[in-house]
């Protein structure tokens, strides 16, 4: 079973101006191709990791090749990003459940963002900020390489609301080293909808 790109759910210009299509060709046609292939030449040369899905590979990442943590986290990692970006405007604002719980735990979505923006500014080099649930509570956390908090790996553990990635490929050509600036326009382009459903899939 080889894993594969998926497409784009929308036009590489779609999150202008907030991502531009060059970076976004880029980071999905080059960068996420490139997890995907490695990720699949991984698996093909160790029978023990065929037959399993992405999920049940990057829970029990420690047990498995370097690679197999680096680009199935980078697969699955980038796969999710995608899916949690809307147009600017297009993705809805926080609501429900998951409004509620961000209120709850931090406050504010304000006071939520800045947390997150924080761990992103925060995590040394390449790496990933999330929102988490996790013991029944939303967290923020961050994660360095492409790792995640589903990996069994992970220092802190729990169910992905919201992640985004801050590795330079992902915002240099248009914020250069300004990785503050990319973390604050970025919310211009959250699918909120998306997070919400993820939220209701897994809060008790
Ligand atoms: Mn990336």
């Amino acid at each position: 079973m080889a894993f594969t790109l998926p497409l784009l759910p929308y036009s590489p210009e779609a999150l202008e101006p907030v991502i531009d299509a060059e970076t976004m060709r880029l980071h999905h046609d080059k960068h996420h191709q490139t997890y995907v292939d490695n990720l699949n030449k991984a698996v093909d040369a160790d029978s023990a990791l065929q037959g399993k899905d992405i999920l049940q590979l990057i829970r029990h990442v420690s047990t498995a090749p370097k690679a197999v943590r680096n680009n199935g986290g980078g697969h699955f990692n980038h796969t999710l990003f995608w899916s949690l970006m809307a147009a600017p405007g297009r993705g809805g604002q926080p609501s429900g459940a998951l409004k509620e719980q961000i209120d709850r735990d931090f406050g504010s979505v304000e006071a939520m963002q800045e947390q997150f923006n924080a761990a992103g500014a925060g995590q040394f080099g390449s790496g990933w900020a999330w929102l988490i649930w996790s013991g029944g509570k939303l967290q923020i956390t961050s994660t360095p390489n492409q790792d995640n908090p589903l990996m069994d790996v992970a220092e802190t553990k729990g169910d992905i609301i919201l992640g985004n990635d801050v590795w330079e490929h992902a915002y240099y050509l248009k914020h250069q080293n300004r990785r503050a600036d990319y973390l604050k326009g970025w919310w211009q382009v959250v699918n909120w909808s998306e997070a919400g459903r993820l939220f209701d899939r897994v809060r008790v």
